[in-house]
């Protein structure tokens, strides 16, 4: 079986692609080339070949249809930042927060790992359209692999395949992406863009954020570097549709850090007291927006599939997610039961009596190790989720009315509070900081600055990529409100006060009267806030007092320090950083000190 489905038989004559892929597989001294066309019979064969090698293991069909199990190298669990470059002629372009390496130097440097790593391995050609089928707002790449993992994946997360050649034709502009897990040595693991190219190469790992190149390599770090020159924005956002009782839809996107809640706000269930209310999933991880003739913000979500954190889901947090995964998912690094199904930490019901657990080792709930990884993930086709909006394949996107930016952060920032305008809001963006978590490697919850969620994704100079938000903002008619949230603000007991999750949506009622201008708000130095009555508390268990106290109180204190704290981050942005910026921290400065 393995022998038919090798060999250069290419489904297309594009010459450039042709010329390309014949050089790759040169450097890597591949076996074989196999064209992928994402068909059901390639999925059958493919996956019975992904197991055979031991790849993926297959879970309990019964149970759980088409579900299959992966393990990683334990080094290999979640993005490496420090290993991801962005490769530029001129270091200005990549900016000060971003690795940097010269082009010339990172393919002599990566061309030496991938020399002759795939003896005796198949070169897997995946092309895909990141975006909608015939929309003019897609992006074409061409993934090379030797990860049947990775194509496996790439075929829930992309619209992959014939598909994806037929559109190419003979256009020379797609995203040329070479991976190899070469020897899964993070001494020799680099995730460099060569966006001046339109190239990605990713080697020594498998691990999705590194390798599945459409999602953070070409939708966000390439995308961002387009949108840039083209005139359009490429965000780290889920978008969702809210649905009032009167079956009025409004759209929003946000954009919080990794593993702080995108998912759960994109598939979100209305909670009792708010029957009528419908939340409509677009997307959950990345926004491609433009400018329509309207002058409104239109977004797409370039995604086919959701590649969500584990840990954390379940009936509470997250029906909808649960309800996706139950077929069709691939699950990594999770914990495998006996019965051949899967668990992890914070799943409902009572932990397993046992089980093998991420690292393959057996797992009882008295072990010291946890069961599943704290970044494992489900790869799970979008289609599949119960609250996906019958517009989340529309070419032309959805109409934006709000932004909303957020973080983890225990003290400092209130529940919600709006922007005074756009370039406040750009600022509110520039100046958001987040705890980190098990997403990227490195320590867990510390605050570091993460503006708008892109600081690992933005592919050029930052205080660029700000000035880009304030001239997208001039040029709107129409533009959405911006927002702040921080579902995680802490009591002095070092207790959560907001319940979070489908409750969340008593906030997004409030933005959204806000951002059709329908109440009023407090004006206060850091931005408009809510006046407590304006937002549903019934059965929250929280009082207005409380609420006020605990939720929307104002530290002035906290905040003369968290504008000295900004002072750093914009001293790393040195001259690049918009003058703009700087006056809406100068005037935020004043407005705490009267
Ligand atoms: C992700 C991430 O996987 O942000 O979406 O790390
Ligand atoms: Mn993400």
């Amino acid at each position: 079986m393995i022998a038919s489905i090798t060999g250069f038989k290419a489904p297309t004559k594009n010459k450039m692609v042709l010329d390309w892929i014949r050089a790759m597989a040169a450097l890597c001294e591949t076996d074989g080339v196999y064209w992928c066309d994402g068909s059901e019979r390639e999925k059958t064969i493919l996956t019975r070949q992904a197991i055979e090698n031991g790849e993926v293991e297959e879970l309990n069909q019964e149970k759980s249809p088409g579900c299959l199990y992966a393990r990683s190298k334990e080094n290999d669990v979640a993005r490496v930042e420090g290993l991801t470059y962005i490769c530029t002629k001129d270091k200005k372009d990549a900016g000060p927060t971003n690795n940097w390496m010269d082009p010339q130097e990172a393919y002599k440097k990566l061309s030496e790992i991938f020399h002759g790593s795939m003896k005796g391995r198949t070169m897997y050609v995946v092309p895909y359209i990141m975006g909608i089928p015939g929309s003019s707002f897609n992006k074409i790449g061409i993934e090379l692999t030797d990860s049947l993992y990775v194509v496996l994946n790439m075929r829930i997360m992309t619209r992959m395949g014939k598909i994806a050649l037929d559109e190419l034709a003979n256009s020379t502009n797609f995203t040329k992406g070479l991976h190899g897990k070469a020897d899964l040595d993070d001494h020799r693991r680099f995730i460099c863009h060569f966006p001046e190219d339109n190239t990605i190469w990713s080697v020594g790992s498998n691990y999705g954020g590194n390798v599945l190149q459409g999602k953070k390599c070409l939708a966000l770090r390439i995308a961002s570097w387009l949108g840039n020159k083209e005139g359009w924005l490429a965000e780290h956002m889920m978008i969702a549709g809210i649905e009032n009782p009167k079956g009025e839809i409004r759209y929003v996107a946000a954009a919080f850090p990794s593993q702080c809640g995108k998912t759960n706000l994109a598939m979100l269930v209305p909670p009792d007291s708010m029957k009528g209310y419908k939340v409509w999933t677009v997307g959950d991880d990345i926004a491609w927006m433009r400018i329509g003739e309207d002058g409104r913000l239109w977004a797409v979500n370039p995604e086919a599939g959701f590649f969500g954190v584990a840990p954390g889901t379940n009936m509470k947090s997250n029906p909808n997610a649960i309800a996706t995964i139950r077929k069709n998912t691939i699950f990594t690094n999770v914990l495998k039961k006996k019965d051949g199904t899967v668990w992890w930490e914070g799943m409902d019901g009572e932990p397993p009596a046992e089980g093998i657990n991420w690292k393959g080792k057996p797992w009882t709930p008295a072990s010291a190790d946890k069961g599943a990884h704290p970044n494992s993930r489900f790869t799970a086709p979008a289609r599949q989720c119960p609250s996906i909006s019958p517009e989340w394949e529309n070419p032309k996107g959805v109409p934006i009315s709000a932004i909303i930016f957020g973080g983890r952060r225990a003290t400092l920032a209130p529940l919600v509070y709006q922007a005074f305008n756009w370039q406040h809001g750009v600022y509110l963006g520039a100046t958001m900081a987040s705890e980190t978590t098990a997403a990227a490697t490195g320590k867990v919850g510390v605050v570091r600055r993460d503006p708008m969620a892109m600081l690992p994704f933005c592919g050029y100079n930052m205080g660029d990529y700000f000035r880009h938000w304030l001239e997208m903002g001039k040029k709107m008619k129409n533009s959405p409100k911006i927002f702040h949230v921080n579902w995680f603000r802490k009591d002095s007991d070092g207790k959560i006060v907001w319940p979070g999750f489908g409750e969340n949506l008593r906030v997004l009622e409030w933005i959204l009267n806000r951002a059709e201008e329908k109440i009023g708000a407090v004006r206060t130095s850091i931005g408009f806030m809510p006046d407590p009555r304006d937002i549903n508390l019934e059965g929250t268990g929280l009082s207005i007092a409380e609420f006020e106290t605990k939720l929307l109180g104002i530290d002035q204190k906290e905040w003369l320090d968290e504008v000295e704290a900004q002072n750093e981050f914009f001293k790393k942005l040195g001259s690049s950083l918009p003058d703009e910026i700087k006056k809406e921290q100068q005037t935020l400065l004043e407005r705490l000190l009267t």
